[in-house]
């Protein structure tokens, strides 16, 4: 087949679940075409399957913003005139969705409509949960959501907000976050920690973009709560909003000397195979990504019982899942599995064997099935 994808190109879940759908199938044998802003984090290696679109903006003294959403519509309306399209894979709803109609009614308009490409549309999470939910939004999302030839949702969490916001007129379909284990395993490098200058203290660790949903002020008071028991160092992996405040308190609860605040990283590996635990306590999370890829690597997991984390974290097996905002409780679990050992190591072994369940190959398959079904072939 052929597929276009459409990602944001910046840190984030959707970015890392567009731009590794996309080297599983070109490893297929599909042929892949993206298009972003610019060049989506995690792909960034030569494949003979894999072609990237920048979309470059027009920049007029008139207009005050610079119309992405159009410039990005017809960038695929040109690519998939010549390049023969069969899907246009939108990742996040607005605007790729909204871009790929758009480029749509540019080839009917121009010649070739009668063949056109299939629109599939992913939802993360925040394109419902926070984009869908603001009242300037909600109708674009809307049209979005019944205007893709299909849609699918990372979560049976998110299928469900979805139907309850929107009343789709089409099947959300649940095709969920994957990982590659061949990749995300623990591979622990001595040398790591003693660049980090790190003993053999326990360590925990956090990954997200540092939006107000991670709520990165309770992981600060949650680890002050852990490092009064045990030594420990909080490794904080991301950048993004929350951050300046989060480095504020850390200071403010004199344990700025225990939390390291690393950036934007691409390769976590490394740091995930040094990791005891990963915190997150975020207040939604449609289905929680890195918390799968933390899994993979052995690392427990203390989550919020919000969103999908419920649908792949079973309580007490993988780690722990708490009420929101419940510092107290996310603490004096963080600290049990922190310090049994026997205890943590049948959570990080479970860990393990449940991340395989979200094995790429698996779910990219079902990927590649949703297309055939959209475009008729099965
Ligand atoms: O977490 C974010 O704000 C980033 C967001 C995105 O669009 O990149 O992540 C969402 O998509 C991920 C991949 O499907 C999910 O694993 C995250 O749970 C989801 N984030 C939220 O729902 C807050």
């Amino acid at each position: 087949m052929k597929i276009g994808i459409l990602c944001h190109p910046t840190y984030g879940g959707s970015g890392a679940i567009a731009a590794e759908l996309g080297k599983a199938l070109a490893a297929r044998g599909h042929t892949i075409h993206f298009f972003s802003q610019s060049l989506p984090f995690r792909l960034g290696t030569f494949s003979k399957n894999i072609f990237y679109h920048e979309v470059e903006l027009m920049h007029y003294p008139l207009f005050e913003c610079s119309f992405y959403s159009m410039a990005l519509a017809s960038k695929i309306a040109q690519v998939a005139r010549f390049e023969h399209l069969d899907v246009v894979h939108a990742h996040y709803a607005i605007p790729h969705a909204m871009s790929a109609m758009l480029a749509r009614q540019m080839l009917e308009d121009k010649c070739c409509g009668s063949n056109c490409f299939k629109i599939a549309t992913t939802l993360h999470g925040t394109d419902i949960t926070v984009v869908g939910a603001d009242s300037g939004m909600q109708d674009v999302v809307r049209l979005a959501i019944n205007k893709s030839d299909g849609v699918t949702a990372v979560s049976g969490y998110l299928r469900d907000e979805t139907v309850r916001m929107f009343s789709p007129k089409r099947e959300v379909t649940v095709i969920s976050n994957f990982v590659d284990t061949s990749y995300f395993f623990r591979s622990p490098r001595a040398e790591l920690r003693e660049q980090l200058g790190i003993g053999d203290e326990k360590i925990v660790i956090h990954i997200s973009n540092f939006r107000p949903v991670k709520c990165i002020g309770d992981i600060i008071r949650i680890f002050h709560g852990v490092s009064r028991q045990i030594k420990a160092t909080l490794l904080l992996v991301g950048d993004g909003p929350e951050r300046s405040g989060a480095e504020e308190l850390a200071r403010q609860l004199g344990i700025n000397d225990r939390v390291r605040f690393l950036g934007k990283l691409d390769d976590i590996v490394p740091l995930l195979s040094m990791a005891d635990l990963m915190l997150m306590p975020s207040n939604a999370e449609s289905f929680g990504l890195a918390a799968l890829e933390a899994m993979a690597c052995g690392v427990p997991v203390v989550a919020t019982m919000a969103g999908g984390f419920p649908e792949f974290i079973v309580p007490g097996k993988h780690g722990y899942l708490l009420p929101p905002g419940d510092i107290e409780a996310m603490t004096e679990k963080s600290l049990l599995l922190l310090t049994d050992p026997n205890h943590w190591l049948a959570c990080s072994e479970a860990c393990v064997e449940q991340a395989k369940r979200y094995e790429t190959a698996l779910l990219v398959e079902e990927y590649e099935r949703y297309y055939m079904r959209l475009i008729g072939e099965s």
